[in-house]
């Protein structure tokens, strides 16, 4: 079997990558032109010798029909974005561009170059934004209202996925992902933020980590038990879309009473309000209802929040001590 990923070498396509080549898949991906290369591959260097890279831009469906007339894949993972939901305000068209139009174009040269190519999609929470069912969860049949750019664009793509996979009869699937992290994880996204900030508190470096909003919810898993869903979602007998959570959800605030208590800290000493840091509109509250994944394909999750954190912890220790 062959497989090839957009966004590669991004927190999930690393972790996918691993994941598809220990089953003896073999994997192409798509990296982007930058203009410096260094650290480009960052995440995949130690895999660079099992994979096929390819040039290319979602964003250019020439590019993309190339890459798959080359690689003849049987299964692709879309997983490229702009996946920064704050960043998404700064920068709104780019992200629709890259983000819906991108995942349009994947369809199309799907559609045109071999439409018998198993599609993933990488759909999100926050096409929920501030939609929440009267028990407290989202599921796949909860309204979606997102509030972002971000959530805008994805709720695009994932409308089109299902129009092709009606319309052509393709086999896309959306998985509809809520946030996980690991250490691979950016560093301006929150758990990484506050990790390495409470590091460089412990190390004496600065006193102060500055947040924004410490009142959301978030339901957080592991992103190693979420690309074993994309795969076990691709493998399934037929397209359907599936919500991967774990159920559990924390706020910021908990968040942070966890890792700077880890660290023999107290986070109100350390933590700062920072309305710069604020979003022109927040998604409050995100926790998933995945009894449809887990009783029609089997997936649950086996990372604990604690044990991601602690996994998150230690990653940062080990990696600032040696530098
Ligand atoms: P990530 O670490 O930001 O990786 C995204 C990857 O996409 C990066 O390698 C990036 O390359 C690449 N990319 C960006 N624009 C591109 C373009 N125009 N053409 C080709 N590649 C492009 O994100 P992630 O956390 O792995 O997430 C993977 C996917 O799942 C994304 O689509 C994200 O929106 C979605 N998702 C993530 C979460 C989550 O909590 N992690 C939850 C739900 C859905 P550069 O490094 O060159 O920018
Ligand atoms: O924010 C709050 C912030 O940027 C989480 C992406 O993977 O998951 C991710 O999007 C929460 C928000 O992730 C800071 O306001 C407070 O409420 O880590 P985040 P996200 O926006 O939830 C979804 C499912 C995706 O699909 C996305 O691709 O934390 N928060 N203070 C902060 N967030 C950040 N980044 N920085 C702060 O200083």
């Amino acid at each position: 079997m062959k497989a090839l990923l957009t966004g590669i070498a991004g927190q999930d396509g690393s972790y996918l990558a691993e994941l598809l080549l220990s089953e003896g898949y073999s994997v192409s991906g798509i990296i982007r032109r930058n203009s410096t290369p260094e650290h480009q591959e960052s995440r995949i260097h130690h895999l660079e010798d099992q994979l096929d890279l390819h040039y290319g831009d979602v964003t250019d469906l020439g590019s993309l029909c190339q890459i798959i007339q080359k690689t003849e894949p049987d299964l692709i993972f879309n997983l490229a974005a702009q996946s920064h939901v704050r960043i998404s305000f700064d920068v709104p068209s780019f992200t629709h561009n890259v983000n819906a139009v991108g995942a349009f174009n994947v369809f199309e040269a799907v559609r045109l170059v071999c439409p018998s190519v198993r599609i993933y999609q990488a759909s999100s929470s926050e096409m929920f934004g501030t939609s929440i069912d009267s028990d407290g969860f989202q599921r796949e049949k909860t309204k979606m209202l997102p509030s972002s750019p971000y959530g805008i664009a994805k709720l695009a793509a994932y409308h089109m996925a299902r129009t092709y996979r009606d319309s052509y009869g393709l086999f896309i699937s959306n998985g509809i992902l809520f946030n996980h992290e690991s250490p691979r994880r950016g560093s301006n996204f929150v758990t990484t933020k506050v990790i390495k900030g409470a590091l460089r508190i412990k190390m004496g470096v600065t006193n102060f980590l500055d947040l924004g909003n410490l009142d959301s919810y978030r339901d957080w898993g592991h992103s190693r038990d979420y690309v074993r869903a994309m795969n076990m979602i691709l493998r399934h007998s037929t397209p359907d879309d599936f919500v991967v959570a774990t159920g559990e959800t924390h706020s910021i605030r908990e968040l942070c009473d966890l890792v700077f208590t880890s660290l023999g800290l107290s986070w109100e000493e350390h933590v700062r309000f920072d309305s710069r840091l604020l979003r022109p509109k927040e998604v409050p509250r995100l926790r998933g209802d995945s009894t449809k994944i887990r009783e029609s394909i089997g997936w649950k999750p086996t990372y604990s929040f604690e044990a991601l954190i602690n996994e998150m912890i230690n990653f940062w220790t080990e990696k600032i001590d040696k530098d």
